[in-house]
């Protein structure tokens, strides 16, 4: 064959291939087997040596003017695979910056903690500090120095889960304000807010495992009327103007006098509905004088010192405040109720 011939077949090939080539690698393996040391061109220009002494000059002119030629085809096509990439590229990884944000899902606060940090926010404006303690308590604490000795009726009312004959799942944070009053002198003013235990069935109003707000103040000339003045500041600043409270006679081993008591319905403000079953007023705490038997176990001289003492349960107030009918709710983590309470 001529070299023209072939400098022309070996042409065709290469743009054939060029043609086909997806990327830069393609493209090197072409240049490779047909420009390359051991390429198709080079295999031209050694077999020159066949060529008469005079047809050699013209015929290695052509395969170098070739070389060149087919060089900047490389060239060309390369700078094409590398325009088509970067517009590839650029196309797949566009960001469209106006498109909204992806918000993280954040949660929310527990109906429960609302109350609860509420209420600490009231107490605390009062002066009183937050105490908090174990939930596993010594039946010392929790039921003999709250002066309700072993074979008490009233530990039937609130029997508990027993560690052992000595550790209890705590009834209520009293035993807590029990420590409060052993380690310190008054005056004391202290709320305790936290998890309590009952051996109670499960239904829409009670579970075994529900939450309680405790007070207590105790310091010299404390009376009934500063518990009254306290709860009533506490009712109008969470439920608002003209919310107060009503006092009843009750029994709680662990104060004496005890009362139970009611708030004003923030439904209908006392006129009597469907929430406070036409009373007018709720029923949502119990409280009284510490039993000087109580401030005596625990240190505190009763011939000195008097105090007050309160419990709320924060499942009530949380079901009120929020219309909640069934308190199961409360404890099932369910995303569509929880999310309710932005
Ligand atoms: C209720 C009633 C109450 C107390 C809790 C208490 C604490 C100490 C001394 C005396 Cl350290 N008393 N706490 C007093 C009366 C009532 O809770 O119905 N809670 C839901």
């Amino acid at each position: 064959m001529e070299i023209k011939e072939m400098i022309s077949d070996l042409r065709t090939r290469m743009q054939s291939e060029m043609a086909s080539a997806e990327n830069k690698q393609a493209l090197e393996d072409i240049r490779v087997r047909m420009l390359g040391k051991k390429g198709e061109l080079t295999a031209m220009l050694r077999s020159l040596g066949q060529l008469s002494p005079e047809e050699r000059p013209a015929a290695g002119q052509l395969i170098n003017e070739a070389r060149e030629r087919f060089t900047g085809m490389i060239e060309q096509r390369s700078a094409e695979l590398k325009a088509l990439e970067r517009a590839a590229a650029l196309k797949s990884e566009t960001i469209d910056v106006t498109q909204p944000a992806q918000m993280p899902e954040i949660g929310s606060k527990h109906p429960i903690h609302r109350v609860m940090d509420e209420m600490v926010e009231c107490f605390m404006g009062m002066g009183f500090e937050v105490l908090e303690g174990p939930e596993v308590e010594l039946d010392h604490y929790n039921f003999e120095l709250m002066n309700i000795p072993k074979n008490h009726p009233a530990r039937d009312a609130q029997d508990t889960f027993y560690v052992d004959d000595n550790i209890v799942l705590r009834t209520h944070t009293s035993p807590m304000q029990a420590r409060a009053m052993l380690s310190r002198k008054p005056p004391i003013r202290v709320i305790c807010p936290g998890r309590v235990y009952r051996a109670d069935e499960v239904d829409a109003t009670h579970s075994p495992v529900f939450h309680q707000m405790e007070g207590l103040v105790v310091d010299k000339d404390v009376n009934m009327a500063d518990l009254r003045g306290t709860l009533n500041a506490f009712a109008e600043k969470i439920y608002g103007k003209g919310i107060t409270t009503r006092f009843r006679p009750s029994f709680f081993p662990f104060t004496e006098p005890s009362t139970e008591v009611d708030l004003t319905c923030s439904n209908c403000h006392g006129a009597g509905c469907r929430i406070c079953k036409g009373t007018g007023w709720i029923e949502v705490l119990g409280g009284g004088m510490v039993n000087p038997k109580v401030l005596e176990m625990c240190g505190i001289d009763s011939s000195v010192y008097s105090g007050f003492a309160f419990g709320i349960g924060l499942e009530r107030i949380a079901m009120l405040r929020y219309g909640i009918k069934d308190m199961r709710l409360l404890y099932e983590g369910d995303v569509r109720f929880l999310g309710q309470f932005r």
